[in-house]
């Protein structure tokens, strides 16, 4: 197993306007304090995308003025993404709260179009399946339905950045899903996407779950990209989240999926997402992000 060849470029997302709370902005900062550099040796740091403050505009509709930050913000994203692939390069994009995911993918997508693939498969280990509607959403909150975005429903806020960067929902995969909303369950069984829970990665293995996940993303032409949300792992080893959900992945389970993702040549995007440094404890998510970031890249 080789891994990844390729340089290396990281785009830090501080954007946190798509969840519950705003500190996964500071994510990536706290990716940085806790050794990324160090950990994952030669690669290039494009530096941050900062979000701008919304909350501060005084006088506008907050929902509005959220709603075109976040498709400014991803349009903005978008293009760094591209470019990294435009030269050949691994996008290593850490966020950030997940909304951010589809400027990521979506520029994934693009590039592949450009090209003249097929769209790269998808791996999306996460405690939540991010396939919301408008109309579905309990919570309102665009980092619960950016998913729903990349795979051709329409989401207004994520309308413009999908442009062009639709995935194919049946190369979608879900790890460590475990908190799905009935209208989600609903949309990701319509669409064909593969879900596997962390008691069926128990009940069969790492390496025979891990075998399917990769065949089905991977596909014909062997493409995939990835993102990785910190709350795929259980909350008592990464308490530093927006969203904690019980029964998650230990760091064993979770760092044998990434060494095998991180082992795969046809990765072409890295994403690290919903690191909260004002909910972590010891900077200990943040370590983990880390450790999880340079497992995807092969490092
Ligand atoms: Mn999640």
């Amino acid at each position: 197993m080789t891994g990844v060849q390729r340089s290396i470029e990281v785009i830090g997302a501080r954007f946190g306007l798509g969840g519950r709370c705003r500190g996964t902005a500071a994510g990536p900062t706290a990716m940085r304090a806790a050794g990324l550099s160090r950990r994952l040796g030669a690669m290039r740091d494009l530096g941050d995308i900062v979000a701008r403050d919304v909350e501060r505009q005084r006088g506008r509709d907050p929902g509005a003025a959220l709603v075109e930050e976040t498709e400014r913000y991803s349009l903005e994203l978008r293009a760094a993404v591209e470019a990294v692939l435009l030269r050949g390069a691994l996008p290593c994009v850490l966020g950030g709260d997940h909304s951010l995911g589809a400027a990521t993918q979506a520029a994934v997508g693009r590039s592949a179009r450009a090209r003249g693939w097929e769209p790269p498969g998808l791996l999306w280990i996460d405690a939540h399946t991010d396939a919301n509607t408008m109309e579905s959403t309990p919570s309102g909150n665009l980092h619960g339905m950016m998913l729903a975005a990349i795979h051709g429903i329409d989401v207004p806020a994520f309308r413009a950045v999908v442009d062009g960067g639709l995935r194919d929902p049946r190369r979608t995969v879900y790890l460590g899903t475990r908190d799905v909303d009935d209208g989600e369950r609903e949309i990701v069984a319509r669409l064909g996407c593969r879900m596997i829970t962390p008691l069926e990665i128990r009940a069969r293995g790492v390496a025979s779950v891990m075998a399917e996940a990769l065949s089905i993303a991977a596909g014909a032409d062997g493409r995939l990209s990835v993102s990785f949300d910190l709350d795929s792992l259980d909350p008592s080893i990464a308490p530093g989240v927006d969203c904690h959900v019980p029964g998650g992945l230990e760091w064993s389970e979770a760092a044998e999926i990434l060494m095998r993702v991180g082992a795969h040549r046809g990765v072409v995007a890295v994403e690290v997402v919903e690191v909260n440094p004002s909910a972590d404890i010891d900077g200990r998510t943040a370590r983990l992000a880390v450790e999880a970031t340079a497992l995807l890249c092969g490092r």
